[in-house]
């Protein structure tokens, strides 16, 4: 990510001056509890925990995670037990708390949701392989054995085996990520009212469409198909396979095939999924039907073309299995794809399509199969874990394992999606953190100074502003001549128009960018963004006459596509439902909808951190994981929470500390006055002293020099009888 140097917040320092060493030599669990707040100390804690193999770190309330990389012997039984009985079953004990954990995030949200009956989420963020699904699993089996409940309970396995389910279909190898989760995911987990979790419901976001149709070197497409290609000769021969391996598919292709992921063989996953589809009520018939479904998709990536001399193409590869496994006609499958049926009031006609389009158009379809079996087996998941009214379900814990901010070289339509989604979570992380201060004040007694922080509403409207991004890109989808390059003059001439009337810019032009290149202040930095493909991405289109084919396939596929509502006769109609489909359009329902149910709750924060690109255990690498902290609010949840009151110590600790300073009577006020000259440096809470800016350094810098002097005495102490 860009950095710029000249414009630090006073916390932050440039990287090259950051090195891992022990300015701060305590190993402290809480961040918060830092006496010297600079990134550079941050990170050294971060780091020494990490090589003492304690992956997780308290600041305040959240919970950071930095991935291990290594399995620990720390989510035990016993490790649940001491969380459970310090947070949920005695939580006035006077026992020290046990070391940080994620289990402090479960335990206090189950505890939560029993004592106030009010909904729960837990938002797990980080970028890809920090260890945002690792750590969801973790939270979902602490939870679903808090209590289990007296009678057998089997829907816990089917939520528990719905997870692997899932990555099958929606994970693949990524150069960050061995298992890289392609798509959002919010579950949201059923507790009756004695606490026993009785269901789940999950909600997904943004499945990368494009991993269908094959991937860059290093990389595979989704599990499922490497899977399918080890299964046993009967379901090969059911989804037309037979005889046929990676190489055979465009789609998949020789080179990620037999590789272990996550220490199993692809035909050992194969067996897994099976009895978890088997588990979640998808077998016989219905199996076959949605095998036989990724089968058709795999073969659709087989269809080639080429020339037919003039304008349009003819079909050069073999037609035949694939018509017979969708079961149409050959001939009829040969006109959807080489033609494309063109209405204009009340004609139609045919045009030919060109090589390149209808291969587009042929991957097109089979991404969205792909992506409608996805969303088919999220249903059927459902269907068979969430619990109804009937089974005493009272509340929910949410567990969100969402992509977290990305900054690549380049930057394209998915990242402004992703980057969107990290805005709207980061303006509630943002309000929550500040409401926690203003409440931690509150319980301490503390008269509440004013506190600044930074908000990014800006970007959140340039980017769903009422003539923001989303409303100009959706126009540009439905003008005859929309384009990529209209698209991003008209943003920086609206952008001009709105900080013309005053408010502030945070769409960012400069001379060098080419036409179709744009930047963003994103909270967690600049990206520049490159708009090609914008239009065509955000409408997304599915050839229609694919479409009307597979309505005669086998009832998997045709349902797949049911009739649209009749198209209304009028064109701006007919505009306001294909902007109603666009991506953006689509996302942005889903967005809101999620932020509704989030606001509904009592949210908690865990910010996973990737130490290193390698994937090696005990390894920092500095420089990014400090970018990590800055896009995770890390940094900026230390600075709200110490804006008034930059540092804090329990008041035991300032006795400990500081009474080798002299004066006072024993009263901790009277110490420091007699130390500080006055009460305007500090504010004694009921359990804590709140330091104003400077103060305990000045207070850590007396102790030292008094430290230093008594250490020079004794020396020549020691001088004088040697
Ligand atoms: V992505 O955005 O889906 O590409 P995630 O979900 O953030 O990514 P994931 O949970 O898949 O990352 O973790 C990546 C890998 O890190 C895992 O496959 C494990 O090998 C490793 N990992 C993560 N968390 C832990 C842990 N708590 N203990 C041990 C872990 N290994
Ligand atoms: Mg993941």
């Amino acid at each position: 990510m860009t950095i710029d140097h000249n414009n630090y917040p006073s916390n932050q320092l440039p990287l090259q001056n950051i090195t891992a060493t022990t300015s701060n030599p305590l190993i402290l669990n809480d961040l918060i509890s830092l006496p010297y707040l600079n990134e550079p100390s941050i990170l050294t804690n971060l780091s020494l925990r990490h090589k003492e193999e304690k992956p997780y770190t308290m600041c305040g309330e959240i919970v950071l995670a930095f991935n291990p990389y290594k399995r620990l012997p720390i989510y035990t039984e016993e490790v649940q037990s001491a969380c459970n009985s310090k947070y949920i079953f005695n939580p006035s004990s006077t026992s020290s708390p046990p070391p940080p954990h994620v289990y402090y995030t479960s335990s206090k949200a189950y505890s939560s949701l029993m004592s106030t009956k009010k909904n729960q989420s837990i938002l797990v963020t980080g970028e890809s392989g920090s260890g945002k699904t690792e750590t969801v699993k973790i939270l979902m089996s602490h939870l679903s054995c808090i209590n289990k409940g007296s009678k057998e309970n089997d829907v816990v396995n089917k939520i528990l085996d719905s997870n692997p389910l899932l990555e099958s279909f929606g994970n693949s190898k990524t150069v960050r990520n061995d298992n890289s989760s392609r798509f959002g995911k919010y579950t949201q987990l059923q507790f009756n009212v004695d606490g026993v979790l009785v269901g789940s419901f999950m909600g997904v976001y943004l499945l990368e469409k494009s991993r269908v149709c094959g991937v860059g070197g290093g990389e595979r497409g989704y599990h499922f198909f490497y899977q399918v290609l080890g299964a046993e000769e009967e379901v090969k021969n059911n989804m037309g396979l037979e005889g046929m391996s990676g190489g055979d598919f465009s789609y998949v292709g020789s080179e990620g095939v037999g590789q272990i992921i996550e220490g199993e063989t692809d035909a050992e996953k194969w067996i897994r999924t099976r009895e978890a589809l088997l588990n979640v009520g998808i077998g016989g018939e219905m199996l076959g039907e949605f095998l036989k479904t990724i089968g058709v998709v795999m073969h659709l990536g087989n269809v080639e073309f080429e020339s037919d001399g003039g304008e349009g193409s003819k079909v050069s590869s073999d037609l035949g299995r694939l018509a017979s496994l969708m079961e149409v006609e050959e001939e009829v499958l040969r006109e959807k794809v080489t033609f494309r049926t063109m209405t204009a009031r009340n004609d139609s006609y045919k045009v030919p399509l060109s090589p390149q389009a209808a291969k587009e158009g042929v991957d097109a379809f089979a991404k969205e199969l792909y992506a409608k079996q996805f969303l088919w087996l999220v249903s059927k998941i459902n269907e068979a874990t969430s619990a109804g009214q009937e089974h005493g379900r009272t509340g929910v814990i949410g567990l969100l394992d969402i992509f977290g901010f990305e900054s690549f070289k380049v930057n394209r339509f998915e990242q402004l999606c992703i980057n969107w989604c990290n805005e709207k979570l980061q303006q509630k992380f943002t309000v929550d953190v500040f409401r926690s201060v203003v409440q931690e004040y509150e319980s301490e007694g503390i008269p509440l100074a004013s506190i600044q922080f930074e908000d990014n509403v800006d970007v959140i409207n340039l980017i769903e502003g009422r003539m923001g991004a989303i409303s100009i890109l959706n126009e540009e989808c439905v003008r005859p001549k929309g384009s990529d390059e209209s698209f991003v003059s008209k943003l920086y001439a609206m952008n001009k128009t709105e900080s013309d009337k005053g408010s502030t810019s945070v769409l960012i032009q400069n001379k060098r960018f080419h036409s179709l290149q744009f930047s963003i202040q994103h909270y967690a930095g600049a990206v520049v963004y490159d708009a090609a493909d914008f239009v065509r991405k955000n409408a997304d289109t599915i050839p229609v006459d694919l479409v009307e084919l597979s309505r005669t396939s086998f009832p998997q596929i045709a349902n797949a596509f049911p009739p649209a509502p009749a198209p209304s006769s009028t064109s701006s109609r007919r505009g306001s439902s294909l902007i109603a489909g666009t991506v953006w359009s689509k996302f942005r329902t889903q967005l809101s909808d999620l932020m509704t149910d989030l606001a509904k709750t009592n949210t908690r924060y865990i910010r996973c951190i990737k130490p290193n690109t390698q994937k090696l255990p005990h390894l920092v690498d500095n420089e990014s994981t400090i970018e990590q902290l800055r896009c995770a609010g890390v940094v900026a949840a230390v600075t709200i929470s110490r804006a008034a009151f930059p540092n804090r110590l329990h008041i035991e600790e300032v006795e400990a500390k500081f009474t080798c300073l002299g004066g006072g009577g024993g009263k901790v006020s009277d110490l420091l006055v007699a130390v500080l000259g006055d009460l305007s440096g500090f504010e004694i809470g009921s359990t804590r002293v709140y330091f104003r800016s400077g103060v305990l350094e000045k207070l850590e810098d007396l102790r030292l020099t008094r430290m230093g002097e008594f250490a020079t005495k004794i020396t020549a102490i020691v001088r004088m009888h040697i």
